[in-house]
């Protein structure tokens, strides 16, 4: 029997980002992103595909829509492409009233389906006009200043929006896109992979300004709009769940602590407690950004709510060499199977993830427990499935993994509100499939399936019906 243990506002419904849905790269004057660069760079995407036309979502806000009815939902995230808004990017260039438009309407055709919208404001597709101007994510003044302006137009434009996400997982903006070099702009210092950058210092310079920039559009946010629009806003972070893979070893032990810190701590810390976390200050020494008291006093305490990205879990394995100059981990290894043999879950189609909702439950405690008890929204969870793409279309239908995936990880969010963490909302990755990244078409993680070669039509699977009730029976009626 079930126990309703959620508030009876509790936000449940789907998410997506801009880049990986929408397509119309030059429609109303879009302005190219660094991840419409990057997907002409050859090897870089697996199936050498791109956003070009993805779901095509830009000419389906309709369609979207009817599909998020169909499954219930009571909350969208979406993100916003800047080169919609800005096509250039930065604070002196034109605005695109046509973007702006676009965006505006979608908020009020969610709303008049009672659907309440979630905007990220940055997932990643950055205007390529200023990375190819001063840099990007590695200019601290340009960037921040251009960060600012830009979220300013749209706090201004869109004031129906009650909840705002300033940055999508900076841990992988900075790792993936400046150290390992797996995401645009593709910086590293494997020079077999890139041409340009330095792993072992330009992640952490770019953590530290997306910090300061997301610190910013919250001082703006709060100082020109909350008392008139009454909205929150906070950043999302990714983090996957450890397990010590020698839980006898207290050195395999601490490094699961490190773990949780180089990801997730690397930017909540800052936020909550107003420092970088010391295994981090240890390990990288100078190459960490030291904050400035000015700095320091912006980002401490600029989260209205914590955005929980999670989708995995790992052993971890301390190593007893010093640590390399380009490990962005905190000197340790991931692993997928315990010293007694466990095996942490069932393998997907991401090389990545593997499910295990006792992890969800553990880290939601964790974060609880370590920044004072937030309110929390999961912004993203879901999975891949094998040979999903391979399969014939009744069996892609029937996703029944997924479906359980949800049924886990639901139960584990239940779990972890009756251990007294404040979980407010959740929203499934993803609404539908999409351009799943340097992975291309090839991995799909939506709740609908996409016929990409057929006009874009979207089909609804199993699970875009499993999520909805797993909710509505834990929901307070009252
Ligand atoms: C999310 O990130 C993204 O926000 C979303 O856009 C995406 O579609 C979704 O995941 C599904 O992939 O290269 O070994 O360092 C999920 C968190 C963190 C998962 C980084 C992949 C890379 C592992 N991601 N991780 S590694």
């Amino acid at each position: 029997m079930t126990t309703a243990v959620l508030p009876k506002d509790f936000l449940w419904g789907f998410a997506t980002a801009s880049y990986q849905i929408e397509g119309a790269p030059e429609a109303d004057g879009r302005g190219p992103s660094i991840w419409d660069s990057f997907c002409k760079i050859p090897g870089k995407i697996a199936d050498g595909s791109s956003g070009d036309v993805a779901c095509d979502s830009y000419n389906r806000t309709a369609e979207d829509i009817a599909l998020l009815k169909l499954t219930g939902a009571k909350a969208y995230r979406f993100s916003i492409s800047w080169s919609r808004i800005i096509p250039i990017g930065g604070r002196k260039d034109p605005i695109n009233q046509a973007g702006i438009d676009f965006y505006k309407k979608f908020v009020d055709d969610l709303l008049a389906e009672g659907i309440t919208p979630f905007v990220t404001l940055f997932h990643w597709d950055l205007p390529d006009g200023l990375d190819k101007r001063y840099g990007g994510l590695l200019n601290k003044e340009e960037f921040v200043a251009d960060y600012g302006h830009y979220s300013r137009v749209l706090f201004e434009a869109i004031p129906k929006v009650k909840y705002w996400i300033t940055f999508n997982e900076p841990w992988c903006s900075s790792i993936l896109g400046y150290s390992t070099g797996l995401f645009a702009p593709g910086h590293t210092s494997d020079r077999t992979k890139s041409a340009v950058g330095d792993s072992s210092r330009e992640c952490w310079t770019v953590g530290h300004n997306l910090l300061l920039a997301h610190a910013t559009a919250v001082k703006i946010y709060r100082e020109e709009f909350k008392a008139k629009d009454g909205g929150e806003i906070g950043i999302t972070l990714n983090g996957d769940a450890v397990y010590p893979w020698d839980p006898s070893d207290p050195l395999d032990v601490e490094a699961a602590e490190r773990k949780l810190e180089f990801s997730i701590s690397w930017f909540a810390d800052p936020i909550y407690l107003g420092h970088y976390p010391a295994s981090m200050v240890k390990q990288l020494g100078d190459r960490l950004p030291s904050w400035t008291p000015e700095e320091i006093a912006l980002v401490k305490g600029s989260n209205d709510f914590y955005g929980m990205n999670h989708y995995t879990a790992n052993y971890i394995k301390h190593k007893s060499t010093p640590a390399e100059a380009d490990d962005f981990l905190g000197n340790l290894e991931t692993l997928f199977t315990a010293k007694n043999g466990d095996g942490i879950g069932p393998e997907t189609q991401s090389f990545w993830l593997r499910p295990n909702p006792q992890g969800f439950r553990n880290l939601l405690n964790w974060i609880s427990k370590r920044y004072g008890g937030p309110k929390i929204y999961c912004t993203e969870n879901g999975t891949s499935l094998k040979g999903e793409n391979d399969l014939p279309r009744e069996q892609i239908l029937d996703d029944e993994f997924r479906a359980e995936y949800f049924r886990g990880y639901v139960d584990a969010l239940a779990k972890a509100v009756q251990d007294g963490v404040d979980v407010r909302g959740y929203l499934a990755w993803s609404l539908m499939d999409n351009f799943e990244w340097a992975e291309g078409y090839e991995t799909r993680f939506g709740v609908t399936f996409v016929d990409y070669e057929g006009g874009q039509k979207r089909y609804p699977k199993k699970s875009a019906k499993t999520v909805g009730p797993l909710f509505e029976s834990l929901i307070k009626k009252d």
